[in-house]
């Protein structure tokens, strides 16, 4: 046997045995981003990119995966549940993706996760965060954060416990994310033996909420839960301050981000706004050389960039494991296995959720940054 055919005849074993499928161009295995690159909550997507970008780059530098290159496409779905129909369809039937990382908002995320679960395909989430996105019983579908039905205990048990307020306002936007954590934190309020004063839903988009400010005077709000974006938060919190209502606002993952700040109109306006999110990936010991890479390069990785870039790293995990990128197999790995990650370890339940939630409370402070409180 020649060379020429003794290079080709282990070129075949090779890819018989890794798997092949979906790459694009010999030696490319395309994983897709997305979620909002445009519009309110495009510093989400940006903190998708980040992370991703990042992981891709790193992991390439290692040797790819069995000597494939990953390739990354963008899908900006604007965080519009059609888009991300139409974004998804794009990553599946034209880019030839193998797997997808996203999308961000739950509402986008949900009808998403039914094109790539009918192709069959790894979609992990790394912010999505209300129930549905995991309940479905689709195989292939994960997510990197938690769950609001989680979030929403401890945003309840810190507004009693540690606040003790006893008058308490539930504000949501009427949205999946947003109505979905406020439900689950006036549940578990109720378990905690104490009904809120008003429950009220605004409008996504809208911009003046003195009125229902004026309610959450007229009430005598001692703490105003809000689920829902920093979008609204922003302005919310700003229009509560101007009105002389001092009562903290609480709210959870949706509004982590710096943009929050430039929503609300300065820090001043944030300061001692509480949230909810995962203890801060950014100190674990297992993260500090990549955040000191992120920092040096003029970013910031906060919020969900570092879970960005652990989605990546469980998928190339699978995919080395497996010698496969069918998203069936990598589903089945990742189910059986703990992933080293950027995070920490992380391992999955047989719905694709993470097996340990690890929600804490932050705190905005005057400088508008965040800090985690001390537990
Ligand atoms: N989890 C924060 C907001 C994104 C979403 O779940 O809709």
């Amino acid at each position: 046997m020649n060379s020429m055919r003794t290079g080709a005849l282990a070129l075949l074993v090779w890819g018989w045995m890794w798997g092949g499928a979906g790459l694009a161009d010999a030696g490319t295995v395309r994983i897709g981003v997305a979620g909002p690159f445009s519009g309110g909550q495009a510093a989400f997507g940006e903190q998708f990119w980040r992370g991703a970008e990042q992981a891709v780059k790193d992991v390439n530098a290692q040797g790819g995966i069995h000597g494939d290159t990953i390739e990354l496409v963008k899908g900006d779905d604007s965080c519009e549940p059609k888009q991300a129909v139409a974004v998804a369809n794009r990553l599946v039937d034209l880019e030839k993706v193998v797997a997808v990382v996203g999308h961000f908002c739950s509402a986008s995320t949900i009808p998403a996760f039914e094109v790539y679960a009918e192709a069959g395909l790894l979609a992990i989430t790394p912010g999505s965060t209300n129930p549905k996105v995991t309940e479905r019983g689709f195989p292939t579908i994960f997510r990197t954060c938690g769950r609001d039905d989680q979030q929403g205990v401890v945003g309840a048990e810190f507004v009693v416990k540690q606040l003790k307020a006893q008058r308490v306002a539930v504000i949501h936007d009427k949205d999946t994310y947003g109505q979905g954590l406020a439900d689950a934190m006036k549940a578990h309020l109720a378990t905690l033996g104490l009904k809120e004063v008003l429950y009220e839903g605004l409008t996504r988009g809208e911009k003046d909420f003195n009125a229902l400010v004026t309610k959450l005077r007229s009430v005598k709000a001692d703490a105003v839960y809000f689920g829902g974006l920093h979008s609204e938060a922003g302005p919310l919190v700003r229009q509560m301050r101007e009105q002389g209502v001092t009562a903290p606002l609480i709210s959870g993952d949706g509004i982590m981000s710096e943009t929050f700040v430039t929503s609300a109109g300065g820090p001043k306006f944030v300061d001692g706004v509480f949230m909810t999110f995962g203890a801060d990936p950014r100190k674990l010991p297992t993260g500090l050389s990549l955040v000191e890479r992120f920092r040096k390069s003029g970013y910031e990785p906060e919020g969900y960039t570092l879970y960005a870039y652990a989605t990546v790293q469980a998928m190339v995990a699978a995919m080395r494991a497996t010698k496969s990128t069918e998203g069936a197999k990598l589903a089945a790995w990742l189910k059986a296995n703990t992933v080293e990650t950027v995070m920490g370890n992380k391992s999955w339940n047989a719905k694709g959720d993470l097996k340990i939630s690890d929600y804490v409370m932050y705190r905005w402070t005057s400088d508008g940054k965040y800090e985690e409180l001390p537990r």
